[in-house]
């Protein structure tokens, strides 16, 4: 068995004189057909004998399949041939690759940089370009010499963990070697914090609102003995001792608001910096920075889509992200009225959510500029017109593929508006999704604060090889801009914010979506030799949950909306069909498995259709329900919801559905969908999410909190959310078979043992109440915003010249591909399209 540190390269040598052979056959099979790209499932085909060639022995086959050779071939997720060499790309754990060469000839192999391997490629896809030494390479990660990595593919996802660490040890006085004596790096760490403490106010260059320490304070000295006089003064205190009587004797000692608002919680804070200052320890940093006054104000931005809390979810591009940004606001709201409240602070937070100002907004209220947001206090959502190029408001909703042209002036728009509601700058600027984290990026940039990313879904590993095929669907996806802002963001962001671990750093299988940007190339336009490192301590899980007052038990019979039951019975059991649903439901004994989506073509509602049609035994055990989309294709406005639209019709008559489907066009009640599921419960049936690929998958665990079994897809977030066959069942979507048969199965079983239906919920809601819950969430969110917004100040001139590097990237390769981009709907002269 290989260990972590034996390279591929060294120790295939030793393999090969163990069985030079077969292997050298092996070798010349992937070379035979001439240049290639090569897959994994089709270099295991190969290995095993090319689909029964006559000439290759099963049992050698076999050997080798399970020798050394077996187990390189199935850690490479691709290789290039370009006979007569073999260029591996070996993933031997999440985050973890080597890139080699094997002649087929000789067998000799050898290490091959990421940018060697890259090129390799591009030579299948552009040659002229890959021949040209001058093509534009780009590594970001030779701009991170002192950033600490993780170092285990475990731990990806818990840079906080690391930070903490990071810190309280060189506060301590460790030193990187040859990074300076100990006692200098001590000093030189110390002194940050300080300088960090020193510029903490509420309003920059305002004194008045200065927070923990005053400009008396200037040396760490000097700030540990008032720290000492504090602490004794207020372990005489009783516990409950408001600041405010305090505060006169903390001003003598030059510390300001902001330590706590009682004598206890004073003592806590000081006793914390103290300790950070003396014998610092991860604990103690944390602690620290969860209770530093530096999070007021938050701006958030998700453009793209219909924006609004009604009527809106299931239109184009306007799905979970919607849901998420709006209960994330509640959640963080909540948690910073606590902290400022502790705090001893008086300020109003104030959470803004930036999206896009539609003028022709279909009935929502996205043509408004600002809205409150519900059940909070301080949140709204600012909406922001994007301007056509004559400076009038572009009235139409734009794909989010299309989206790039008006991102700069947006950020520049929503930045003077931004500053002028708030009456400060915000302490932290969050984006969502490309568009969002681009503007992000930019706004950040402009008011030099903390800038976190959120990207649940990175369009790259939706579309198979959508890199090195770029070409092909640039017209429609502009995947030109977006991969190019994704790589930007991610690398001007001081934290990024994932649901998953897989999201970051997939499975044992398979490569995260954030580690499919480690390095990839856009032949004729970009090679990133690398773009991202998933070891970066920026990564953090924070997995989102679903609103508990909406998405709750079934079994709550109190709580249960049966006002809405004659109206949700008229939905799932009505025999009308119209535009609003199609087909009916004939025996309503029998459960129902039920579906929601945005009819996307990754949301494959379609393939479930599908698996219902073609499985007998599953048609007769169940009814199918889905939710999804408009079911008049002349209705729709978008590319692939058109497609998905006709593509349902004539699977519906293909299998002569009706009787046993009801199609439903997309529900934008949240609160009725949620009584929606708890229906479906009653029914004793099952959620079903069979997408292709899902990033995180709200319907998951909104099902889950419901109490209905759910079978999700294994492709992405849902294979974490579920623990297979505990919580709920996983499901190959491109095994539409086996899928099927796994509920079916399910279903039998209940039939046999109807406690097991019972077993099967009571164990989903469990997971999602060990897991999967808001108020954790935005703990570790706001923590995030405070810790980093002090680690982005540590190697400063380091990190100054990458955000230098990749404003020059911006200002010189990204403009031009978003300039070039069709304003929909606008007449431009789209001869300007990129070369
Ligand atoms: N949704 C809805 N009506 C629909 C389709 C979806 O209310 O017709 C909601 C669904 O309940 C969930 C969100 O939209 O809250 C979809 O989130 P998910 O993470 O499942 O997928 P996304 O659309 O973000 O890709
Ligand atoms: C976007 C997606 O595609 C979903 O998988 C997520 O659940 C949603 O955002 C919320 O994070």
């Amino acid at each position: 068995m290989m260990r972590r540190s034996d390279s591929i390269a060294d120790m295939m040598p030793e393999a090969l004189r163990q069985s030079r052979y077969h292997m050298k056959r092996c070798f010349q099979r992937y070379v035979s057909q001439g240049s290639r790209l090569m897959k994994q499932q089709h270099l295991l085909e190969e290995l095993h004998g090319g689909g029964g060639s006559a000439a290759v022995d099963n049992k050698d086959s076999s050997r080798l399949a399970d020798g050394f050779l077996g187990h390189v071939i199935s850690c490479t997720h691709e290789a290039v041939v370009l006979p007569p060499y073999v260029a591996l790309a070996v993933r031997r754990n999440p985050g973890v690759w080597e890139y080699i060469t094997v002649h087929s000839g000789d067998l000799t192999v050898q290490q091959i940089t990421p940018s060697d391997y890259l090129k390799r490629k591009e030579i299948l896809y552009d040659n002229h370009w890959a021949q040209d030494d001058n093509s534009l390479e780009v590594n970001l990660g030779a701009l991170d010499l002192s950033t600490p990595r993780l170092t285990l593919p475990s731990s990806i996802g818990n840079g906080m963990h690391l930070v903490s660490r990071f810190l309280s040890s060189r506060l301590g006085g460790g030193s990187r070697p040859g990074t300076g004596t100990a006692t200098e790096k001590m000093s030189s760490m110390k002194k940050p914090l300080l300088d960090y403490l020193l510029a903490l106010r509420y309003r920059p260059g305002d004194q008045q609102n200065k927070l923990l320490i005053s400009d008396t304070l200037d040396t760490v000295g000097k700030l540990q003995a008032a720290l000492l006089l504090a602490q004794a003064f207020v372990s005489e205190q009783h516990p409950d001792t408001p600041y405010q009587q305090m505060a006169h004797r903390f001003q003598e000692w030059g510390l300001e608001k902001g330590w706590g608002d009682t004598a206890e919680a004073c003592g806590q804070t000081l006793a914390c910096l103290s300790e950070v200052l003396q014998a610092p320890d991860p604990a103690s940093v944390d602690r620290f920075f969860s209770r530093v006054p530096s999070v007021f104000d938050v701006v958030i931005f998700s453009i793209h889509g219909y924006f609004g809390q009604q009527k809106v979810l299931g239109m184009p591009d306007t799905g979970g992200q919607v849901v998420y940004i709006l209960d994330q606001v509640r959640a963080l709201e909540e948690e910073l009225l606590q902290r400022i409240k502790g705090q001893g602070l008086t300020f109003t937070p104030n959470i803004l959510v930036l999206t896009r100002l539609i003028p022709e907004a279909k009935g929502t209220t996205c043509n408004v500029e600002l809205e409150p947001i519900e059940n909070t206090r301080h949140s709204s959502i600012l909406r922001v017109p994007f301007k056509t190029q004559d400076g009038q408001d572009l009235p139409h909703w734009v794909s989010r593929f299309d989206i790039y042209p008006y991102l700069e002036r947006y950020a520049q728009d929503s930045c003077a508006k931004i500053l002028d509601i708030l009456g400060r700058k915000p302490d932290l600027v969050i984006g969502n999704y490309t568009d969002g984290n681009l503007v992000a990026y930019l706004v950040s940039r402009k008011l030099g604060v903390t800038q976190g990313t959120i990207a649940h879904a990175l369009e790259k590993t939706k579309y198979e090889d959508s890199d090195v095929k770029w070409r092909e669907m640039d017209h429609k996806y502009h995947f030109s801009c977006q991969f190019t802002a994704d790589m930007i963001a991610m690398n001007t962001s001081d934290f990024i914010i994932a649901s998953t671990y897989q999201e970051i750093a997939g499975s044992k299988d398979k490569p995260g979506q954030y580690e499919s940007h480690y390095a990839f190339t856009m032949p004729g336009l970009c090679r990133f030799a690398t773009g991202i490192n998933i070891f970066d301590p920026k990564f953090n899980i924070a997995a989102p949950g679903a609103d508990q007052s909406v998405y709750f038990p079934f079994t709550l019979k109190h709580k249960r909306l049966t006002d809405l039951h004659p109206q949700i019975e008229a939905l799932v059991y009505g025999k009308e069909e119209n535009d609003e649903h199609i087909g009916y439901l004939e025996n309503r004994s029998k459960p129902v498995i039920f579906s929601m989506a945005r009819l996307d073509k990754v949301k494959n509602i379609t393939g479930l259709v599908e698996w219902y049609g073609q499985d007998k035994r599953l048609r007769d055990l169940v009814n199918l329900v889905v939710v999804g989309g408009l079911l008049d294709p002349t209705k729709s406005k978008d590319r692939e919801e058109i497609e998905e639209i006709n593509k349902m019709h004539s699977l519906i008559n293909k299998y002569q559905l009706k009787g046993q489907i009801r199609w439903i066009k997309a529900q934008t009640d949240r609160v009725r969908n949620g009584e929606l599921y708890r229906c479906i419960a009653d029914t004793r049936g099952a959620f079903v999410q069979p997408a292709l690929y899902e990033a995180f998958g709200l319907t998951v665990i909104e099902a889950m909190n419901c109490g209905l079994p759910t079978f999700a897809t294994n492709q992405g977030g849902p294979a974490e959310i579920i623990v297979n066959e505990v919580s709920g069942f996983h499901i190959n979507p491109f095994d539409g078979k086996e899928a099927s048969n796994k509920i079916a199965n399910f279903f039998q079983k209940c039939n046999e043992d109807p406690m097991y239906w019972n077993r099967m919920s009571t164990a989903g809601l469990q997971r999602i109440y060990e897991c999967y819950t808001w108020k954790i969430y935005a703990t570790k969110v706001l923590n995030m915003g405070s810790m980093y917004g002090f680690w982005r100040t540590l190697d400063k001139e380091e990190k100054q010249a990458k955000q230098q590097y990749l404003q020059m990237f911006y200002n010189l390769h990204f403009r031009k591909l978003a300039n070039a981009v069709p304003k929909v709907g606008e007449q431009l002269d789209q001869a300007t399209a990129v070369a």
